[in-house]
């Protein structure tokens, strides 16, 4: 995927965000016309390479892709505001998974999530901490420690 790239270090980073963004650009519209009795979509949507297999570094692009979606002030830092919206985002679409999924993700404390990504508790979320919460919340996706995300693991 990445073969045409030259130059070295930060560029497959750059990379990576531009193929991801044009597919979350592609998933953001797939959400809002898909029928809401779509089974599986969100995870499919995931599936950047289209191998049928949602892998954790899959998943982890598709949240660290909100980062920049959610900073709407645009100054590398989600405030608590911002992080508010996102998450009313993301419950939209995880709630296209089924119920059963939404309580384990959405429970007592949104402000928690908050929290939880801030790790130098300074009330707002740099991009380096939002991408660290993604690895962590792509592996807890990954409920049968396989490496992969499957419906069965979204539907515990
Ligand atoms: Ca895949
Ligand atoms: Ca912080
Ligand atoms: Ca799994």
């Amino acid at each position: 995927m990445f073969k045409m790239l030259r130059a070295p270090v930060a560029a497959p980073f750059v990379l990576c965000l531009s193929v991801a963004r044009t597919l979350a650009c592609a998933l953001a519209c797939a959400l809002v016309t898909m029928p809401a009795a779509a089974q599986n979509g969100f995870l499919q949507s995931l599936d950047f390479d289209g191998d049928g297999i949602v892998t954790i570094d899959e998943a982890m692009a598709s949240r660290n892709l909100q980062f920049p979606i959610g900073d709407l002030n645009g100054d590398e830092h989600l405030n608590a505001a911002e992080f508010d919206a996102l998450l009313r985002a993301t419950r939209a679409r995880f709630s296209d998974l089924g119920q059963k999924y939404q309580p384990q993700t959405a429970s007592a404390g949104r402000i928690d999530a908050f929290t939880f990504s801030d790790s130098d508790a300074d009330g707002v979320i740099s991009r380096q901490e939002y991408f660290r919460s993604s690895d962590r919340f792509a592996r807890s996706l990954d409920r049968d420690g396989d490496g992969t995300i499957s419906p069965d693991d979204i539907s515990r």
